[in-house]
Order: C-alpha cells, then structure tokens, then sequence
C-alpha cells in the first residue's frame, strides 16, 4: 500500500513563486526515557544512563499484558538534545506533540514553558524565546498517565497506556504566520457551505499571526485546486497587520461549478492552498498551507436514514481502537494508515473512532479512502461532578475539533459513551444520589452539545448509550442530534434476535430519535472451535452466528441509520479476562490484524466484487468421530460465504453438490477423510475459493483401531488449537464403551449474566487459557479403551476456588479478588490403572489457585485394560481441566 504525498503536487503549482520558508519534521528519533518522577529537568541533568527509546512509545506495552494484576499509571520522563541552528534567530519556532497521555509538562533548556491535559489530542508550544540559537537545547517533556478524577477517561474497558504515543514535530515559521497555536490546530479552517450537483461553495476562515514589531501589510490567497492542480476557483483578501498581533481573515466566495463529489465509492479531493504573502513588489510568501476539501452534503433524515449527496446510504461499518499488538497505542503512522485500508477492504463506509480522537494521519486516510468518520472525546462509563471535569471535557472538545473539522469525512461528533454506565451498576447510590447524578450528566452534557454545534455547525452530534432505558428517562437522548446504541444481545444478555425487538420499540416510542447501532460483537478466539455454538464460549463459529443475524436484522431497518461493529480489532484491555488475559476479543480481526473468518461474511455482504469464502479457513487442523465402524469418514459441516446465487462444493476434486446461498451463507455436510481434503468452493462464473483441512477422523472403536494422540478439552463441547504445541484439544464427552471420556461429575457452569462453561479468571503459567478454565468437577474416573501398548498421559488442573485468603497461601501467585471460600480444601488421589501416580494433590496449597498445573505420567496399558484414570476425593470434589495421550510405540 502506497501512500501519495502532495507535496509534489504543491512544488508543481509553485515553481514560479518562491517557496516559504516552513519547516515542519517529525523529531521522534533518540529521545531519553525514564519511568518515575525526578527533581528537575534542566540541561545538565545526567541522562546517559536513561533508556533511549524512538517515539511513537509507550511504557506500558509489557506490563499492561503480564499475569501481574495493573500496570504502571505513574510518571516518566523524556529528554532530547536538540542543535538548532543560528540561521532559525528571527524565524518564529514550534513543538507540536500530536499526543500524549495524558498529562505534560513541557521544559525548555530546564525552565517550563506550560502543561496540556487529555491524552488524545494534540498541543503545541512556542519555542522562540527560549532557544538558544547555534547551540545544544534540551526538551524535556513530563508525562504522566496517573488516573484523575477530573480528566476523562476516568474507567473504560481499554488500557490507558502512558507516554508520548504519537508523533512530535518541529515546526519553524516566518513571524508572519497562520495561528497554530489555536488550540494546536491548522489556524486555517476550511468550510463548505453549500454543495450541491450543480455548485459548491467554499470559504476559508482563520488567522493570523504577526509576531514582529512592524505593521504589515500581506495579501493572503486561496486557491482551490483540483486533482489536476487545475486552480478551479480563486480568491485574495488584503489585510493590514498591526505589530505583535492575531488578525482574522475569511477568503469567501470560492465557487466550484459541476463539482466532482466526495463519497465513500469515489473520495475525490480538492485542496485549498491558501497563502499569506508581502503586499509588495517582492511578493514573498511568509506562510502557506493546504487542506483537503471534499464536496458532499449529507443528513440523518428524519424518518431515521442517512442520506448523502442526497443518496440514501447505510452506514456500515466499525469501531476501531488504536492499540496494535506488541506496540501498545504507540502506532508510527502506517499502522494506522494500513488500519483504515484493511476497514474499508471489508466493504466498510464508516469508522467509529472509539472512545477518543485518533492521530492525525487517521482522518487524512480516511478523506482519501472515503470512509465516514464518527469522532468523539473519552467521556466514558461515568464522570466527576465537578466543575474541573466539566471544564477539561470542554477543553477536549475544543481541541478535538479545531484540529479535525478540516476532513470532509467527518459527519459526526461524539462526546460521551455509556456515561449511565457507573452510577447505573453502583450498589449505593440512593434515588436522590442517582437524580444529583443524572442531573449533573445532563448539565454537562448541553453544555458538550452547545459547544459542539459552535465549534462544528455543519456536522451532526451524537452519544453513544448502552441499552438501558435511563437515557431516555432521564432525557439524555434528547440532546445529541443521533443517538448510538451499544447493543450486546446475545452476549451479555438476551438472545440474538433480541435485537429487533429493542430497536422497534425504540423507534416506536420515540419515532424522531435517529439511530445507529453504534457497538455490538461477541468474544472470539481463533483457537476456539464450536459445532454447537452458544453464547460465551469465544469460538469464530458463534461469532459468525451473532453476525450474521445482527447483518440480516440491521438490514432490514429503514429507520437504522447505520452500524458499527465492535471492534475492528482485538485491543488491550488490561483486567480483562477472556480468552487470552488482557485483551478485548469482539475484533473483526486479531490483535496483530490476521484476519478472523467474519470477515469473509462482511465482504460476503458489502463488497460488489464476487466473494466466495470458505469459513473457519484458519482452522486447517480439525478431527471428528468416524461415522460408523470402519467407515473412514467423518461429516462435518462447511460454511462458505458468498455473493453469488448459487455455490459447488468439491471435495478432493469431486462435486458434494450445488446450493442456493441465502443470506450471503451457504452450508455442506462434507464426509472428511484422513488426511489432506481440499475443499474447492466455485460460483458459475468461474470464481473459486480454495482451502486444505488436515482432517484425522478418530476411530469409532478404539479397541481395534487404537489411538495414536488423543488430546481432551474436558468440561467442555469447544475445540481448543494450541498453535504453539500444534495440538488440537477435542471437545470431551461422557464415558461409552469403545470410546473414551468422563465418568462421574459434571462440566462446571456458572451462571452470570448468561450461564457459562468454565470460569473467566487468567490462569497463570499458560498461554492457553480456555484450555485450564473448563472442567469437570466432581469427576471419579477417565477412560480410553485403546488397546495395550506404552502411552504417556497428560493431566491438566486449575484450582478455581480460594478456599483461604491470599496472604496465607504457600505461594501468594493469585492476586485477583476472588473471595475466600469456607467450602472444604480440596485434596485428591489420581490413579491410572489401579497404581497411585499422584497423592494428596492439594492444588491451592501446592501451586496456588489459577495456576496451570499439568502431569505427563508415562503407563503402560495391558491387553483389554485400556487406560483408566481413576479421581479418589479425600475431601472437596476431584476436578480434571485435560487429558491427553500419547502412545509411545
Ligand atoms: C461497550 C463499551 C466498550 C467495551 C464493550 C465491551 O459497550 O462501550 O468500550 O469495550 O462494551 O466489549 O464490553
């Protein structure tokens, strides 16, 4: 993917003018760092010993995913020496920071030169005064993401990784210059208003800055060109500079006939180059910047669509978080720039930028890839009712779109996010507290509205709720122009189809409210594998499901502006424990954006392209039951997903049959065989799909035919494929002759807000968690009828239960908050084949609780003995987490 640069474009239109003389780097290379608070910050300080990091950097990208419970909200500090050269004297010299989170101090040459609050906006200071010219200077930049009561986010479901995360530059002027330091913003602000098929009209407001002691006089021009830098409108203002001052300007009346329109399938973009210049014989240019410009209207009617360039349009698309595995949020710029390419690859229109503003870079691709944005401040899941709090919200609010309001491809501006969501689970909180509460979220949030509606008039306001009825009670949805609705039914609650049934009676009782479904998404790990698929139980095959009907239902709401799925990617949420700790798994793709299979249904649905996708095509190691004795096949099911009318499946070459697709879906019962079966999937138009399953089919008696690996995710009916091992762990099943599993006991459910298999804690020493969080408790025996021979077997346990507290643990390694249970310790016997090969096994007092604890013990089986694992409780239920063997020779 290869980015265009308009530079080139630029120097092209200028050649016969001089070019001025604005620098503007990135100074991200060789900083020194250092975590916790120091004294000062002056030039001598002796940093040779600090870390030397490169910017974008964040320093939590380790701590923020280790077993060790938090991560480090604290101070740190960066220090760079920076030469300026003697020929700057007299220019006027920046330092932008496009974010840091989230608060700074920032020193020069050891003296500070002010603070910024919000960790996802950008500021800048002015350098000029304080430089030394022809010499060494110091910047050292204070930053701290300790939490704060009055600075949004105070809580979210994401880590809030701390340090200078996004890029720093250097920007160098002449005294006459636009004025960055309007909330760090362009200083120029481009607005369209009126675009129509036949004319569009542009105006360009700003101003600027004479930092000299002299009047002067300037021109100050825009020029709107279009793809061809064809200059296709053209105006100037005159303007006379007092000395030491901002000066306002506005270039209006730029008019484009028959403009060409910006839209999600065809984001032509115009610019506005607008300079200032002498207003004399010498003409010098003292500043100049440009700026896209897209030509489109667009509106949410009031029948609840969405129309653009007066076309009505769905908004489909995602949430995206800005983190990356490995990387924590601190993202160079093509990270972020491959993102957006790889959303609207899926056949995506629009992008919530959830829950905070995004780099710079991120709304310039989206201008030049036709996405739609949704842009919004932190304010989420509660905030202070204090006047600090108010004024920081503000504050982000301003920031945010000053710096944004420049991309034609926002249409939405957000400030709050299931803000009902603290107080509405908070045990304590009496009645009067609750309306103190939801008065003072009102309050705050007319004052976001009002200031969003000055600051960016021509866009639309929006909040995204949870599904709670309190928003409305409480008249919040009244205030933003749309509302978003974060709907998880059919994971945390409800069932699938739930989802209409929520949507109608929204729109039936409140007819003018326009939606969008602004969250929705399961869980998902590409490990787990489910051919009964339920609710909770993170395999790609319910996350199809929860998909494909959420598609189908969305789609067929007039009244629904559009939706975005939750998330694009998987992120780092530290605390959270689904399948792998740490990490939010809803994505679309994976932490490291390898693709999840969903994917193939959204092309399936969105793209005009033909698509044929064989589901599950990263699960290539699969096993099942043989049919019948001797049989050899095994059926199972194929799902593909398309947008064509009708697909053949070929199995190893040979047809299995032709079907209709329906909802973009079409399902096989395919009979695998051992081995390699290449599974070819044609629309009649020649286009194919083709995937490889390395199928074993597992013998129906296992007497005769015996087993050579055989690995049991007890407690459970998922697969689990360990990608380290290359293991694929079956799902268990309850003893029969000839075959294998569980006797005595039950796979342990919970019921939360759904009733789940296994437990939801990390489980320590393992990177496999699903495979330690189901079991079966109460378990008297396991049993493989294979025939004699030499086999290790592999035993798994997890101790769930805190039967005393931490502190009195031989090894305090569980530091999560589960209560201690006066249930009796649990302590066991295991013996396979008559002989004992564990004794007394206390696994809370031996290992500790939520740990991995695993046993290979080498048996040998005689004839007709099998392999009987037997579980003799001395006190407690015996439980069992896997099982595996292998036979030896
Ligand atoms: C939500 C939140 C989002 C969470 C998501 C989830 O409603 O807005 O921040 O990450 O649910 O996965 O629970």
């Amino acid at each position: 993917m290869k980015r265009t640069f308009n530079i080139l474009v630029l120097v092209s239109f200028l050649t016969n003018v001089l070019l001025a003389q604005t620098i503007n780097t990135t100074i991200n290379s060789v900083w020194r760092f250092q975590k916790g608070d120091i004294n000062s910050a002056v030039g001598d300080l002796n940093t040779e010993e600090w870390e030397i990091v490169n910017l974008p950097h964040t320093w939590n990208v380790q701590d923020s995913f280790d077993e060790t419970p938090g991560y480090y909200r604290g101070i740190g500090w960066y220090v760079k020496q920076l030469m300026v050269p003697e020929e700057w004297e007299g220019k006027t010299v920046f330092i932008k920071f496009e974010g840091a989170n989230q608060t700074v101090e920032f020193f020069l040459n050891g003296k500070s030169l002010g603070h910024h609050i919000g960790g996802y906006t950008a500021f800048i200071f002015e350098l000029t005064d304080g430089l030394n010219y022809g010499e060494v200077n110091y910047l050292a930049v204070k930053v701290d993401n300790s939490h704060d009561e009055n600075i949004p986010p105070l809580r979210a479901d994401y880590t809030f990784y701390g340090g200078i995360y996004r890029n720093v530059k250097l920007i160098v002027t002449e005294p006459v210059h636009f004025d960055l330091l309007n909330n760090a913003s362009d200083g120029v602000f481009v607005n369209t208003p009126k675009v129509n098929d036949q004319n569009a009209l542009v105006s360009v407001q700003g101003s600027i800055a004479n930092n000299t002691s002299e009047n002067k006089k300037v021109i100050v021009e825009t020029s709107i060109l279009d793809q061809e830098n064809n200059v296709v409108a053209k105006n100037t203002s005159k303007l006379l500079l007092s000395p030491n001052s901002k000066n306002d300007f506005s270039i209006e009346g730029l008019q484009i006939r028959s403009p060409k329109l910006w839209s999600p399938d065809s984001p032509y973009l115009y610019k506005t180059v607008t300079k200032i210049s002498e207003d004399a014989d010498s003409g010098n240019i003292y500043d100049m910047i440009v700026l896209p410009v897209g030509l489109r209207w667009f509106e949410f009617d009031e029948e609840g669509g969405f129309m653009l360039n007066g076309k009505p349009l769905k908004l489909i698309g995602s949430n995206r978080h800005q983190d990356f595995k490995g990387l924590g949020n601190a993202l160079t710029d093509d990270y972020h720039y491959n993102d957006y390419h790889q959303i609207k690859e899926l056949g995506f229109n629009f992008v919530r930028l959830a829950h905070y503003p995004q780099a710079p870079e991120v709304y310039r691709t989206c201008d030049e890839l036709g996405l739609l944005v949704w842009s919004e401040i932190p304010v989420v899941s509660s905030m202070t009712d204090s006047e600090e709090f108010a004024r920081n919200c503000m504050n982000m609010q301003r920031e945010h779109i000053r710096q944004t309001r420049n991309h034609p491809s926002i249409i939405l501006y957000g400030y709050m996010n299931e803000i009902f969501l603290g107080f509405q689970y908070s045990r304590n909180s009496t009645e009067a507290e609750r309306q103190q509460m939801a008065d003072a979220t009102v309050n705050l949030a007319k004052r976001l509205e009002a200031l969003t509606k000055s600051e960016a008039p021509e866009r639309y306001t929006v909040m995204a709720n949870h599904r709670h009825q309190t928003y409305n009670e409480y008249g919040l949805t009244e205030i933003p122009d749309v509302v978003g609705w974060n709907l998880y039914f059919g994971w945390y609650y409800d069932g699938i189809e739930d989802l209409t049934k929520f949507l109608e009676e929204q729109h039936t009782k409140y007819p003018g409210q326009r939606m969008i479904v602004s969250e929705y998404g399961p869980g998902t790990d590409v490990r787990i594998h489910s051919r009964t698929p339920s609710v909770q139980d993170f395999s790609e095959d319910y996350q199809f499901v929860l998909h494909a009907s959420y598609l189908k239902q969305m789609m067929s709401m007039p009244y629904l502006a559009g939706f975005a799925a939750w998330n694009f990617a998987d992120f780092g949420s530290s605390g959270r424990s689904d399948a792998i700790p740490n990490i939010n798994q809803k994505g679309l793709v994976n932490f490291d954006r390898s693709e999840k299979d969903v994917c193939g249904l959204y092309r399936a649905y969105f793209l005009d392209e033909p698509v044929i996708h064989i589901a599950s095509r990263n699960f290539t190691i699969r096993s099942g039951i043989e049919q019948s004795e001797g049989a050899g096949i095994c059926m199972d099911n194929v799902k593909i997903f398309s947008n064509q009318d009708k697909i053949e499946l070929r199995l190893n070459g040979e047809s299995i049959g032709q079907k209709e697709v329906k909802d973009h879906e079409v399902n096989f019962e395919v009979p695998f065989r051992n081995g390699e079966n290449v599974l070819t999937a044609l629309a009649g138009n020649g286009h194919l799909d083709e995937i490889t399953i390395d199928y074993t089919v597992l013998p129906f008696d296992l007497t005769t035919n015996g087993i050579k690996d055989l690995a049991i995710n007890v407690g459970t009916d998922v697969s689990f494929y360990d990608p380290g091992t290359q293991t694929l762990w079956i799902p268990d099943r309850e003893y029969s002759p000839k075959s294998w599993g569980y006797i005595g006991g039950a796979p342990y459910t919970v019921q939360r807000r759904q009733l789940t298999t296994g437990i939801t804690q990390d489980i320590k020493g393992t990177d496999c968690n699903p495979l330690f969080q189901t079991f079966v408790e109460g378990i008297t025996g396991y049993r493989f009828d294979v025939p004699k021979g030499l086999y290790t077997v592999t035993l798994n346990f997890t101790e769930y239960i805190l039967h005393r507290s931490q502190e009195n643990l031989i090894y305090n390694l569980s530091n999560r908050d589960t209560p201690g249970s006066e249930a009796e310790p649990r302590v066991f016997d295991v013996d396979i084949n008559g002989k004992n090969v564990i004794k007394n096994l206390n696994l809370e007092e031996d290992y500790g609780s939520l740990r991995a604890v695993t046993f290979d013990i080498d048996i040998l089986a005689e004839e007709g003995e099998g392999i009987q694992v037997d579980f003799h409780s001395e006190s407690g239920k015996a439980l069992l987490s896997g099982i595996r063997i292998r036979k030896l020779n």
